[in-house]
C-alpha cells in the first residue's frame, strides 16, 4: 500500500447565520458534489470526512450589543466548530472547512490556534473584502463581515465576545496577510492602517503582478512549523465571471489562475495546516452560475491539497505516483 504523502481532515461549516442569503448553507453540498474528495484521493491524499457541525439548538436571533446579527448564535456555533478544527488537526494534517458564509473563520482560526500553545498561527486572507469589522464600524451587522476582528490582539477590548470572553484573540496584525481587496468600509481601511496589516488589494496585485505579491506575503508571514499556515479563502475574492453565485460580488476580482497560483504557493511552503472555502451560494444566479462557481471552489481546492495544476498534469502526477 502506498503511504500518503498528506493525511487531510475535511469539515463541512454549512451556516448562513453571518449574513442574510440563506442558500449560502447549501455551499458544502454542492462543492462535495463536484466529487472533490474522490478527486484529492485519486491525487494521492488521504482523507478523513468528519462530516459537518451542525447547531443542535438554534438559537433565535439575539443580537449583540453592537448590533451584530445573530451574535450569539453565529459565536456558539463557532465554538463548536472550533473544537471539530482542533480534533481534526490532532489526528490529520491539514484541515480543510468548507462553508457555509465567512463567520465561520472565527471557529477555524481559533480552532487551529489552540492545537499547539507554543505555535502562531499565521493567516493569509484571500477576499475581496477585509472582514476586520467591529459591531460598530459595520454598516450591514452582518457578522460574516467581522470574523478577522476576533482574532486580533490589537482590538481585544473592542470586540463583543460571549459571556465567558469567547473566543479569545489568537494572532497579532503582523499574523496576517490580505490578498484581492477591493471593497472595504471606512472603518476597515482605518483600523488596517492604524496596526499596519499588510494589505494587497486587487489592484495591487494588477501593479506588481502575483508573483511579487505571493513573495511578500510569505516573506512577512514566514510560516514555518512552528507558524502554520491558515488559509481563508472567499470565493469572492475571484472575479464575478469566474464565480457569480456568491452573495457579495465585486467586479474587478482575481482570475481563477491566480486563485490557483495563491493556493500551489501556498501548498509549496510545505507548512499550510488549515483551508477555508467560503461564501458559495448555489442559489445565486442560474445553474451555470452555480456550476462555475463551486468548480472554482473545487479547483483551488485541489490546487492547495494536492498541487492540481491542470488535466494533463493531474496524469503526470498519476503516472509518477506508480513509477514510485
Ligand atoms: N464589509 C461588508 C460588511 O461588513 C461586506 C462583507 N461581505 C463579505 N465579506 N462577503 O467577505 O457587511
Ligand atoms: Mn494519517
Ligand atoms: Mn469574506
Ligand atoms: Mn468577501
Amino acid at each position: 500500500l502506498r503511504r500518503a504523502e498528506l493525511h487531510v481532515g475535511v469539515i463541512g461549516a454549512p451556516f448562513n447565520k453571518g449574513q442574510r442569503r440563506m442558500g449560502v448553507k447549501d455551499g458544502p453540498s454542492v462543492i462535495k458534489d463536484t466529487g472533490f474528495l474522490d478527486d484529492l484521493r485519486n491525487l494521492g491524499v488521504d482523507v478523513t470526512d468528519f462530516g459537518s457541525v451542525t447547531l443542535p439548538h438554534p438559537e433565535d436571533n439575539e443580537a449583540g450589543p453592537s448590533g451584530e446579527r445573530w451574535h450569539k448564535t453565529v459565536l456558539e456555533y463557532n465554538r463548536l466548530l472550533a473544537s471539530s478544527v482542533t480534533q481534526a488537526l490532532r489526528e490529520t494534517d491539514l484541515c480543510l472547512t468548507v462553508g457555509g458564509d465567512h463567520s465561520i473563520a472565527i471557529g477555524t482560526v481559533n480552532g487551529h490556534s489552540q492545537v499547539n500553545p507554543d505555535h502562531q498561527v499565521v493567516v493569509l486572507w484571500v477576499d475581496a473584502h477585509a472582514d476586520v469589522n467591529l459591531g460598530k464600524t459595520s454598516p450591514s451587522g452582518n457578522m460574516h463581515g467581522m470574523p478577522v476582528s476576533f482574532h486580533l490582539r490589537e482590538l481585544a477590548e473592542q470586540v463583543n465576545r460571549l459571556p465567558d470572553q469567547w473566543p479569545k484573540p489568537c494572532i497579532s496584525a503582523q499574523h496576517i496577510s490580505y490578498i484581492g481587496l477591493r471593497d472595504l468600509d471606512p472603518g476597515e481601511v482605518r483600523m488596517i492602517k492604524d496596526m499596519g496589516i499588510q494589505a494587497f488589494w486587487a489592484s495591487d496585485v494588477e501593479r506588481l503582478g502575483l508573483p511579487a505579491v505571493l513573495s511578500m506575503c510569505m516573506e512577512h508571514l514566514q510560516p514555518s512549523e512552528k507558524r502554520p499556515l491558515h488559509i481563508s479563502f472567499d470565493i469572492d475574492a475571484l472575479d464575478p465571471m469566474e464565480a457569480p453565485s456568491t452573495g457579495t460580488p465585486v467586479r474587478g476580482g482575481l482570475t481563477l489562475r491566480e486563485g490557483l497560483t495563491i493556493a500551489e504557493t501556498a501548498r509549496a511552503t510545505g507548512h499550510l495546516r488549515a483551508f477555508d472555502m467560503v461564501e458559495v451560494n448555489p442559489d445565486l444566479g442560474n445553474q451555470n452560475d452555480a456550476n462555475l462557481t463551486s468548480q472554482a471552489a473545487r479547483l483551488v481546492i485541489l490546487s492547495a491539497l494536492a498541487g492540481y495544476r491542470g488535466k494533463t498534469q493531474v496524469c503526470t502526477f498519476h503516472l509518477n505516483n506508480r513509477q514510485a
